[in-house]
């Protein structure tokens, strides 16, 4: 049987409604097969990011547990992109969603189509934010509003 495995997605979007692209990706990766959501950070927003002028991203993290294999996952990653209109035009360009594989597990894999851990892990403080929350033991607890403030 196939090892489950907790996998990092990274979500961003700098096109269109962005939030509505994070929120599209977010209910996708939920009903993927033989895979479950069991967190998602914060949504960020970051400033871009690379050699290509364009507007601020939108960022998120989710952390699913899965037993598809790597290459199937990037798969249904790329039909998600689609089903919001991403182009690939521009490497580093402005796109209305994309998702990125940061963490497989302990899994290293170096293929030409497929690289994890992601190679820009190291460079984008906004994914060790995003991963050090869903590392997090616990959700910090909300602030109970005091009645008499
Ligand atoms: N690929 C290889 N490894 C992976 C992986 N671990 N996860 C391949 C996903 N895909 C992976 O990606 C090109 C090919 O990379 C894919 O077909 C897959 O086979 P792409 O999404 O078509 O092209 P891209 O995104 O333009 O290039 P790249 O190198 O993936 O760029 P990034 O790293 O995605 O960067 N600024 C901010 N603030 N926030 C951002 O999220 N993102 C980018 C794009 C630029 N600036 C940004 C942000
Ligand atoms: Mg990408």
């Amino acid at each position: 049987m196939a090892k489950r495995e907790r996998v990092y997605v990274a979500l961003g979007s700098n096109m269109g409604d962005r939030a509505a692209h994070l929120a599209y990706a977010r209910d996708r990766l939920a009903g993927l097969p033989d895979s479950r959501l069991l967190k998602a950070s914060r949504v960020e927003e970051t400033a871009p990011l690379g050699p290509v002028p364009q507007g601020p991203y939108l960022n998120q993290m989710v952390l699913l547990e899965t037993t598809l294999e790597p290459a199937t996952l990037l798969d249904h990653l790329h039909a998600i992109e689609a089903e919001r209109g991403r182009e690939r035009r521009v490497r580093w360009g402005p796109r209305t969603l994309d998702l990125d594989i940061v963490r497989y597990g302990d899994r290293a894999v170096r293929q030409p189509e497929l690289t994890i851990p992601h190679p820009g892990l190291p460079e984008r403080d906004f994914w060790q934010r995003e991963l050090a929350e869903l590392d997090a033991p616990n959700p910090a607890p909300s602030r109970t509003e005091s009645a008499r403030g």
